[in-house]
């Protein structure tokens, strides 16, 4: 039975990604930081087959220590300071989860194989937000980066360092350049999320308002159950490689309204959304859609929920736990 460690199990990919591997006979583990996680309860009433390490991407001799008490043939790192708008109040900090703890990773995967470096398989969780003001597109692995914020530019480092540890060590180390992907998982924080769930509560009545940003931004939206899938993937393969993971379609905030609402029955949205600048922000990324071609053709990787499928999908879902809330 292979073991596979994730770090960010309490995230939305880390849940998905730990169920799809223990369905696949996976022995799972994942590291949880903090004293007194609140997440912990879910992760363990979710997931009671995964054993929980203490450790945090800051502290590289936890990593050390996860490894050594786990074994693991496959480390997916998918811990991270991942929202995007808190980078830039906290960029140090960011700076220091998302790029360092990255490195940290590497280096305590190195430390803990030894002479061996492709013992074990590496995943890193890198992004579309690399991107930023893009180059070309559609966006692919070849596309030149130009990130727009704190956060982009730490995945921007933890990208390099990864395709560095593979040309330096022989790591077999990959990174997936996953466009953006929702669920009903997603945090709050989320436009999607924030948008579905709002939407429920306002159709039954518990909300009356909808304050946003940035309407006019557009990104390239996919279902994270199929992007786990993409991550286990890259590990299989025989050659470590990056890989741009997307839908080829790209929805403005807008269209994510116009659906959302309209699963509903609300056909006119205005009256209920208002705009902030509380929630613009000092640099956008405008425009994102990736070229998943390559994922397709080396890995046989194609998303399966289609955009309204989503919408209608993570809705559903925020009226049915707002129901829930209500008994
Ligand atoms: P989430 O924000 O849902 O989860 C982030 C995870 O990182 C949480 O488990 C969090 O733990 C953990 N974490 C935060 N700080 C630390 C730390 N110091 N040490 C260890 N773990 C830490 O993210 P997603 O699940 O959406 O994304 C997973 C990864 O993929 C992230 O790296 C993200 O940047 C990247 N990504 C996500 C995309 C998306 O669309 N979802 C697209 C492209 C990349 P805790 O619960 O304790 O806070
Ligand atoms: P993003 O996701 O920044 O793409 O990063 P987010 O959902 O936060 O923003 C998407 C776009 O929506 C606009 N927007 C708003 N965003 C939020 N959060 N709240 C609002 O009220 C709002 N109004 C408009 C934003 O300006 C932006 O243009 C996500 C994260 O998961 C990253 O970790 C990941 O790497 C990328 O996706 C790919």
């Amino acid at each position: 039975m292979p073991t596979a460690l994730i770090t960010g199990i309490t995230g939305q990919d880390g849940l998905y990604l730990a169920e799809l591997l223990l369905a696949k006979g996976y022995d799972v583990h994942g590291v949880i930081r903090g004293q007194n996680n609140p997440k912990r309860e879910l992760v363990e009433s979710l997931l009671p087959d995964v054993r929980l390490h203490h450790g945090d991407l800051t502290d590289t001799s936890s990593l050390l220590r996860a490894l050594r008490d786990s074994a693991p043939d496959e480390v997916y790192n998918l811990g991270a300071v991942s929202f995007v708008a808190y980078s830039w109040e906290n960029a140090q900090l960011t700076t220091d989860v998302t790029a360092k703890g990255v490195l940290n990773m590497l280096e305590a995967v190195r430390l803990h194989t030894g002479d061996d470096p492709t013992h074990i398989r590496f995943y890193q969780a890198s992004s579309s937000e690399m991107f930023g003001k893009v180059q070309e597109t559609p966006q692919h692995e070849r596309t030149l980066l130009w990130p727009r914020s704190p956060y982009g530019v730490s995945k921007v480092f933890g990208h390099y360092m990864t395709i560095n540890y593979r040309e330096s060590y022989g790591m077999h180390a990959s990174s997936g350049i996953l466009f953006n992907h929702e669920s009903p998982r997603r945090g709050p924080e989320f436009v999607t999320r924030k948008i579905s769930r709002a939407v429920a509560r306002i159709k039954l009545g518990m909300q009356d308002e909808l304050v946003m940003g940035n309407l006019d931004a557009e990104r390239d939206w996919g279902y994270a159950g199929d992007y786990v899938e993409a991550m286990w993937l890259m590990l299989q393969q025989e050659v470590a490689d990056d890989y741009v993971i997307a839908t080829g379609e790209t929805h403005s905030i807008r269209d994510f309204l116009d659906l959302a609402f309209a699963h509903v029955g609300i056909a006119d949205w205005t009256p209920y959304v208002r705009q902030d600048p509380r929630f613009m922000r000092p640099a956008e990324v405008d425009t994102l859609v990736g070229d998943a071609s390559k994922a397709r053709e080396v890995l046989g990787w194609k998303p399966s929920v289609t955009f309204p499928e989503l919408v209608a999908l993570m809705v559903e879902a925020d009226l049915a736990a707002a129901r829930e809330g209500w008994k």
